[in-house]
């Protein structure tokens, strides 16, 4: 069966996504969806222009009609604008709102059974009035944070230590802002648990550092935020459901109940196969991982109300 990947936003995290889907060869066709028609059809044609360097066989399209999006089977939203250097994820709230609402009317009309990951800012509030403007099943709307804020920390913790990435197991949870919560009791290297490798201070600072990854990057780049992480965390997501690897994937996921916490989208564990988000894996947390935990949540709540504030409709 012929896959189809639709990016709608198709700037530095979009363009990247579409050239990883190529090199991957992840679907049979990629539509670059973007309100500036020209840049997404001139990344479609750059990027298409690199598959016979690749080897690949795929299509690509830019455009900005939803028509050209239909029946997509997997579709991953970076519409909205980023962070500048000094601001907060929560500070694109008002603007990243209206554009999710007309997302949210244009995939719910031309494709109403694909599997969404949205990765627009702030992350968790948006996923979840994506869910709410498209009416589209809770299981089949995802956010995108919690891989790119474990890769981050996990990455940091291999340069302190000096050992291979691949070596750090560990998982960051919670709403993808300053409250996130990286487990470090869930944390190992090479199967050692991470607390009796490094000293307390040093695992806070690299704890600190991870909250705060995406705006050392962005005050970096000066213009726009971080972009290729990010692309790969999306794309771990639509390969664990196109190729229904169903892997345990930190995500932001709908809560019904689980972690004690129901209506609300928040990063948690989620495997992800060929039904969606399929299950919510609860892992045992001890009691300071859940005070943050629950920190993290009020936040995530906190700015729910104020998108609410904005707009009444999400409150149905
Ligand atoms: P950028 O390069 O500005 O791309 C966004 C694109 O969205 C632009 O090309 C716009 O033209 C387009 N756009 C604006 N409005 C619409 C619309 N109504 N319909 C379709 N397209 C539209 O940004 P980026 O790719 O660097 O980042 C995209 C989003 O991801 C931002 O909100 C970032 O804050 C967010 N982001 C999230 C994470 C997470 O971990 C959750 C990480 C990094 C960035």
């Amino acid at each position: 069966m012929k896959k189809k990947i639709s990016l709608i936003g198709a700037g530095q995290i979009g363009g990247t996504l579409a050239h990883l889907i190529s090199i991957k060869e992840l679907a049979d066709d990629v539509v670059l969806f973007d309100v500036d028609e020209d840049m997404a059809k001139g990344k479609a044609l750059d990027i298409a222009q690199s598959t016979s360097i690749n080897g690949s066989n795929i299509g690509f399209k830019g455009t900005s009609n939803y028509e050209d999006t239909k029946n997509s089977d997997v579709i991953i939203i970076t519409a909205g604008i980023p962070r500048k250097p000094g601001m907060l994820r929560d500070d694109l709230l008002g603007t990243n709102l209206k554009i999710i609402k007309q997302v949210a009317e244009g995939v719910k009309k031309t494709s109403p059974k694909a599997f969404v990951i949205c990765i627009t800012n702030p992350l968790d509030v948006i996923v979840m009035a994506f869910q709410k403007y498209s009416g589209l099943p809770t299981n089949k709307v995802v956010g995108m944070a919690g891989i790119l804020d474990s890769s981050r920390f996990k990455y940091f913790i291999s340069q302190e230590l000096k050992v291979p990435v691949k070596n750090v197991e560990s998982l960051v949870l919670g709403g993808h802002g300053d409250t996130m919560v990286p487990m470090t009791n869930q944390t190992t290297v090479s199967g050692k648990p991470l607390n009796k490798l490094i000293q307390k201070e040093k695992l806070d600072s690299i704890i600190e550092r991870t909250r705060k990854g995406g705006a050392e990057i962005g005050k970096l780049l000066q213009k726009g935020s971080a972009f290729y992480a990010p692309a790969s965390s999306g794309i771990e997501m639509a390969e664990s459901y196109i190729k229904d690897l169903k892997k345990t994937l930190p995500c932001a996921a709908y809560l019904n109940g689980e972690y004690g916490v129901r209506n609300l989208y928040a990063g948690v564990p989620v495997v992800i196969g060929n039904l969606g988000a399929e299950k919510v894996i609860e892992i045992k947390l001890d009691d300071k991982e859940k005070e943050n935990f629950e920190i993290s949540i009020k936040a995530v709540k906190e700015l729910f109300e104020a998108a609410i504030k904005i707009d009444p409709d999400l409150a149905k």
